[in-house]
């Protein structure tokens, strides 16, 4: 069954914020602020409201990124997750019981410690390009286990729906 979720980027000059999850998918990492669609809601006021839970910021500007399908095997698990960069916001990050906010240099983004998809899109996503893809891991990744990609499509696009 397919899951809709969010993933959202706030983007100040040369750095970029990330939350270190500590709790639920992906835990142990460092991510964008993002989840689930609630029912009646569209992306953007997902996007929002995921946004203000997670890292308490609730001004600033969304822009589209990408969008990227995620499978794993032997696994009914089926993800696309829609993915924003947000711009111009003042309000300040604060750590919440799900993540802990920390800014990173562009240069000095943790790929290491992060979802292995994500040293592939965050160059696009840094230069403003647009983009689609698909993803098929071998497991979920946690603190201890980073999860291996089995296959991959990624291309840039000129427009996203
Ligand atoms: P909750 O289930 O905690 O939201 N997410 C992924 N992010 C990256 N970079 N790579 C993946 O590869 C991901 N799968 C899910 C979407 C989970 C959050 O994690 C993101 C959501 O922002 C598989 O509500």
């Amino acid at each position: 069954m397919k899951k809709i979720l969010t993933l959202c980027i706030p983007i100040k000059n040369d750095e970029v914020l990330l939350g270190m999850k500590k709790r639920g998918f992906g835990c142990g990492r460092w991510n964008g602020f993002g989840g689930k669609l609630e029912e009646g809601e569209t992306i953007e006021q997902a996007t929002l409201r995921e946004l203000y839970e997670e890292v308490g910021i609730k001004d600033g500007q969304l822009k589209k990124a990408g969008v990227l399908e995620f499978s794993f095997e032997n696994d009914e698990k089926f993800l696309q997750v829609h993915i924003f960069k947000l711009l111009d916001f003042t309000d300040e990050p604060i750590e919440t019981e799900e993540m802990e906010p920390q800014w990173f240099n562009v240069s000095e983004i943790p790929f290491q410690q992060m979802w292995s998809d994500d040293e592939y899109w965050f160059p696009l996503l840094l230069n403003d390009k647009l983009f689609e893809g698909e993803f098929l891991f071998d497991r979920p990744s946690d603190a201890e286990y980073s999860a291996k990609i089995i296959s991959k499509k990624l291309n840039e696009v000129s427009e996203l729906f």
